[in-house]
Order: structure tokens, then C-alpha cells, then sequence
């Protein structure tokens, strides 16, 4: 590596930051059962420890993602909840309502045809709203499991229209400081007709919502083998991309962690951004933020695992020398645009990852630095302790 692809690589660290998500330090499960682990948090106040710890050892991760009825009792204070967080070293960030557990929900949220499970739904979400502007977070981020399982069952027109009066309804009640996010999923809760189905249905809803309501891709959100840095790059184009959930698959929607499966598909996600902003000459806003549900690793390691990666793909891909890149696309010379994009990604930047963790005072590999300190043996005692005191049980399974 010269010293001048070094400072490029740091240079990209310097300004990245991924958000995790609070969800990924509590136990998870598949929908066939649960396997519990002794250290994953019981509360947010735990799920913010974890974070602060990650974010300790990695310090690229300086907010949390929280998803309202998983971490909010009823009547809590938002601040409060802001103040634990910064005494953990961390910001909240992404508020995620939850439009997908109540039993209003069983017909859907925004494309419900009963316009009182609609106006619930978007209170819920107006709520959110105000959460975010009382902890000062910048993003409402909304997915919806809203969809028909058999033909014929709802009227697709319908369920669209609905989704687009109740999220400009929620645009309208936005602070000047937030985005909404607007993700999409092919399938699953629904298997016939998912409402927001792909990214060509969130982008239109977005555009139809107001300027400040931007796409998520969650990269466990596509059809196998779809080309997932086209979308990105198109999107980029129509300043249209708000943010990412990452995780890595395999089939479907697996939130595997990152990296895990196809290492290569994250970096050529990150170059497109990169190549975006070369062109341009700004680095676009975008909201990176983890989703997995990592049910067999510890939940920290998995977290760090996940973190790191993204670190080392973003700094790889910053590594790709544009100049050189357009030249070969200019000249259709295939062999060596897809060399530039290869050598880049065989880059080794641990060396200048270690420079950078130095620089921060970080240390110099963030899994073994957790393990050493022991942080997963002391919460297991600590939270299997508590568990027993509050009398929550541990059953594997939903039935
Ligand atoms: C749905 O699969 C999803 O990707 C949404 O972002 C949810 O908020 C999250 O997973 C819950 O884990
Ligand atoms: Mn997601």
C-alpha cells in the first residue's frame, strides 16, 4: 500500500460512522424458535452499554438504532432515555416505529382498508416523530410488513393509495431536522403482495411524501443475484438514497452478518458511493446503519465482526482509482475496469486501519480487546442474576 492509497483509507475512516441497531444486543430468534444467551440485554439500558462498549472499542459508532415498542414502556421519558444514552458514550439515532406486532395490524398499518387501524398506525408513527425531535435524532425510519398473501385478497391500487395519503400525512409532521426513511422487502410477512415491495415503489412513495423523505436499502431486501449497487448508484443519482440496513445473505432475508457470504457485494455498494462522490465532488449524506438478527454468535462479537468489516470494505473501496476507471470505461476496455475494481478490493488496508485506530487512541483489534476485557462474561453473570431476580424464563420456543 503507498502512503498515498494510506491516507485515502483513513481519510474514508475519518468519515465513517455505521449506527447499530438495539435490537442486535437482545436475543433473536428465527420464527421456529428462540436460543438464548446469558449476556444479550435484557433493557435498553443494557442494549445502550453494549452499544457504548462497541462503539468503546470501534469508535465508529456513535448512535443507536431503537425500535419503539421493543424499547420504549409506555409513558417513558425520551430524554431520560437520551441522557442513559450519552452516559454511555452514544447518541440515539434512527427512532423505528413499530407498525408490524399489534393485532390492529393483522390486515396492515398504512394499507389497512379500515381507516381507524390507519389513523392508529400514523399516530403511532407521529409519536415517533416525537420522540426523534425529543432525543435529536435525525431519522424516522419505516418499514412496513403491510402486504396480501393470496391474489385477489386486497386491491393493490387501493393499499397504494392509502400509503401514499398516510405518508404524506407523516411527512407534514416532521421537524426541520428529519428525514423519513422509507424501506422496502420483497416478501415476508406477506407472500403474495408486499405493499413496498422494491425500491422502484419506495422511491415513488418517497417523491410523493416531500423532499425530506428519502429510500433505505436493507441489502437482505432483494431477490437473489439482483444487482443491489445498480439500485444504489441510481439512487444516489436522483439524490434519493437516505440510508442502508446492512447485514449479509445467502437466500432471503437472512441478516447474516456482514460480509459473511459476499464481502466482494459490500465493497462494489461502497464504491459506487465513492466513484458518486468523485464525480460530483460531495460525499452524500447517508444514514449506514446494521439489521441483523445474529441468533449463534455472542451478540458484541457479531456487532464488532460486523463493524470491522464495513470499516475494511469502505476503506478498500476508497481505494479504487476513479481517474483510471474512467479511462478503461471510455475506451470499453472491460479486463481493466473490472481489474481496477479488483485490485482495490485485494487491497490489504490493515495497515492503514491500524494507523487509523492508533491515530484515535482505539485499540489496535477491537474483537480481541473485547474479549480480553471480559464484557460478555461479566453481563452473563450480571444479566442471568437479573433474570432470575425479575423471574423472566427462557423458553426456546413461541408455541
Ligand atoms: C424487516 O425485515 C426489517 O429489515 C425492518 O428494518 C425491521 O425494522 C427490522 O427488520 C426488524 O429487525
Ligand atoms: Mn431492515
Amino acid at each position: 500500500m503507498t502512503p498515498a492509497q494510506s491516507r485515502r483509507a483513513r481519510a474514508a475512516l475519518d468519515s465513517f460512522a455505521i449506527e447499530t441497531p438495539s435490537w442486535g444486543f437482545a436475543d433473536t430468534g428465527t420464527r421456529f424458535g428462540k436460543f438464548f444467551q446469558d449476556a444479550s440485554a435484557i433493557d435498553l439500558g443494557d442494549k445502550l452499554a453494549d452499544a457504548g462498549h462497541v462503539h468503546a472499542l470501534t469508535g465508529c459508532c456513535p448512535t443507536v438504532a431503537v425500535h419503539v415498542l421493543w424499547d420504549f414502556k409506555a409513558g417513558e421519558d425520551p430524554k431520560a432515555v437520551a441522557k442513559l444514552a450519552k452516559q454511555h458514550g452514544v447518541k440515539i439515532g434512527s427512532i423505528n416505529p413499530n407498525l408490524f406486532q399489534d393485532q390492529c395490524y393483522k390486515w396492515g398499518s398504512f394499507g389497512n382498508n379500515d381507516a381507524a387501524v390507519r389513523a392508529a398506525a400514523l399516530q403511532h408513527c407521529v409519536d415517533s416523530v416525537a420522540i426523534g425531535q425529543a432525543v435529536g435524532s435525525e431519522y424516522v425510519s419505516l418499514w412496513f410488513a403491510d402486504g396480501t398473501n393470496y391474489p385477489g385478497q386486497g386491491s393493490i391500487r387501493g393499499r397504494k393509495k392509502t400509503f401514499e395519503d398516510s405518508l404524506r400525512a407523516l411527512h407534514a409532521k416532521l421537524g426541520p431536522k428529519q428525514t423519513m426513511l422509507v424501506e422496502y422487502k420483497p416478501f415476508e410477512p406477506a407472500f403474495y403482495a408486499t405493499d413496498i415491495a422494491d425500491w422502484g415503489m419506495a422511491l415513488l412513495l418517497a417523491k410523493k411524501a416531500g423532499p425530506r423523505a428519502k429510500v433505505l436499502v436493507d441489502t437482505g431486501h432483494h431477490y437473489t443475484s439482483q444487482n443491489i449497487e445498480q439500485i444504489v448508484a441510481w439512487l444516489l443519482d436522483e439524490d434519493m438514497l437516505g440510508g442502508f440496513h446492512f447485514n449479509d445473505r445467502r437466500y432471503a432475508d437472512d441478516d447474516l452478518t456482514l460480509g459473511s457470504i459476499d464481502p466482494y457485494q459490500v465493497f462494489r455498494i461502497f464504491h459506487e458511493i465513492h466513484f458518486f462522490a468523485a464525480d460530483r465532488g460531495r460525499m452524500p449524506k447517508i444514514a449506514y446503519m446494521i439489521d441483523q438478527s445474529h441468533n449463534e454468535k455472542p451478540k458484541i462479537e457479531a456487532t464488532i465482526q460486523t463493524v470491522v468489516m464495513a470499516q475494511e470494505l469502505y476503506a478498500k473501496a476508497a481505494l479504487v482509482d476513479h481517474e483510471d476507471l474512467r479511462r478503461a470505461q471510455a475506451a470499453n476496455n472491460v479486463v481493466d475496469a473490472e481489474l481496477i475494481l479488483k485490485k482495490a478490493f485485494f487491497t490489504d488496508v490493515s495497515s492503514a486501519i491500524a494507523a487509523w485506530r492508533k491515530a484515535n487512541k482505539l485499540p489496535a483489534d477491537p474483537l480481541a480487546e473485547h474479549r480480553r476485557v471480559g464484557y460478555t462474561k461479566q453481563a452473563g453473570a450480571d444479566r442471568k442474576r437479573r433474570r432470575q431476580e425479575l423471574g423472566i424464563t427462557q423458553g426456546g420456543s413461541y408455541a
